[in-house]
């Protein structure tokens, strides 16, 4: 049996809600039979260029983790189906990143390349990002760089890539055309990636720690499924909330764990929990975040803003008559989580089924 043939169901519902939310479109009743008629034919169908980008915003409003969808309208919508070799959907997640890098006035952005058909799964990017720090234990037995980026750093080097020995050692992109087959590698070109070294407002010593971020999170791991079609390779971005920088990859035990030598820089008594030194660094990491993505001119949001403006969306939609399904654990912030307002209510519940959406992808 073949996994990649499209429901039917899933096709109508789809089509029906892009009408509905897009009445200009036209006649529903029409499409619906060219749509069913074609999954008949071929067990699967193409979307029009406008489904695919209004399903491709759909699926950005659905993210019940997402506390950015305010401007899930606004998302730039790259129609790439006609892609599906290693070497294409490399050169265009290059260009990607170009486009919503944006010189540091970061665009959202998704890159929609060849969708799975019936017989014929679609490539994979394998990074679970399109840029990500490369991670090895060192001699001393101490990790050098981003251990979430271990395994692909692994893999990548199989492959033939030499790793660096820096602490931001920006991994190649794996590309794998089809299933069992070995991933093609590709070195980020230099203007592929901005990256924002950090300071601190008032500590000078903060620079000498020589920590630094890449400007664009573009996740590449996910499904984009809209209307019965699994878009496997749909690589997306936003712009980072700071405290996914400041309070988890550079904070968290298991990734930069930068709080220690923070700590000692700014001299706090890191003798016993109560002293909360981990606290008081954490928000002088997230102090530095902010401060030099803002100097260097790249759009970074704080979490108070970027809370405020997801009630925003919240109310909005509930003025459409619409819920906003979200996930607490996920929205509310990593610091500070009571001193914003997504802390203090409960949201619509999620429901799993819910299309279009970006879902976790299965292994094909
Ligand atoms: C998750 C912020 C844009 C889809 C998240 C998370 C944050 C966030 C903070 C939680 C991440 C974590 O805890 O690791 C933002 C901001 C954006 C933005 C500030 C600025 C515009 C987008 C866009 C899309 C998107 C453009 C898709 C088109 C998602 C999805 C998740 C997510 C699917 C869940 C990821 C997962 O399950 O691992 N976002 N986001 N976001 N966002 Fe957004
Ligand atoms: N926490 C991850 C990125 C997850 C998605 N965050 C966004 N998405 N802001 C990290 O790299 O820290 N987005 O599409 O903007």
């Amino acid at each position: 049996a073949d996994e990649h043939f499209t429901d039917a169901r899933e096709a109508v519902g789809f089509v029906r809600q892009f009408h509905d939310e897009q009445p200009a479109a036209g006649d529903p009743a029409a499409r619906i039979r060219a749509v069913l008629d074609e999954i008949d034919r071929t067990g699967t169908y193409e979307h029009t260029p406008a489904e695919l980008a209004y399903g491709a915003k759909l699926a950005w409003r659905n993210a019940a983790r997402c506390i950015g969808r305010l401007y899930w309208r606004s998302l730039v919508v790259r129609d790439l189906r006609h892609l599906s070799s290693a070497d294409d959907i490399a050169a265009e997640c290059f260009d990607h990143l170009r486009t919503a890098t944006n010189g540091g006035r970061i665009r959202p952005v998704v890159s929609v390349f060849t969708p799975d058909r019936p017989g014929r799964p679609a490539a994979r990017i394998v990074n679970q990002q399109l840029v990500r720090y490369a991670g090895h234990p060192g001699a001393d037995g101490r990790w050098i760089g981003d251990p979430a980026g271990a395994q692909l750093a692994a893999r990548a080097r199989d492959l033939g890539w030499k790793c660096g020995e820096e602490p931001f050692e920006v991994l190649p992109l794996l590309v794998q055309e089809r299933p069992g087959e070995r991933p093609e590698w590709y070195e980020l070109p230099e203007d592929t990636t901005l990256e924002v070294r950090l300071s601190h407002p008032e500590h000078p010593w903060f620079a000498e720690l020589g920590l630094r971020w890449y400007a664009v999170p573009a996740i590449s791991d996910m499904t984009l499924e809209i209307g019965g079609v699994r878009y496997p390779t749909a690589p997306f971005n936003g712009w980072y909330m700071g405290t996914e920088i400041g309070a988890r990859n550079l904070a968290d035990a298991d990734r930069y764990a930068m709080l220690a030598p923070v700590a000692e820089r700014l001299g706090l008594d890191t003798s016993s929990d109560r002293t909360l030194w981990r606290d008081r660094a954490l928000v002088e990491l997230n102090v530095a975040v902010l401060h030099s993505f803002q100097e260097a001119g790249v759009t970074v949001a704080d979490h108070h803003t970027e809370s405020e403006r997801f009630l925003k969306h919240v109310a909005q939609e509930k003025r459409l008559g619409r819920p906003t399904p979200a996930d607490w654990s996920w929205i509310v912030p990593p610091v500070s989580g009571g001193l914003t307002p997504v802390y203090h209510r409960y949201y619509d519940p999620v429901d799993l089924a819910a299309r279009p959406a970006f879902v976790a992808r299965e292994p094909w």
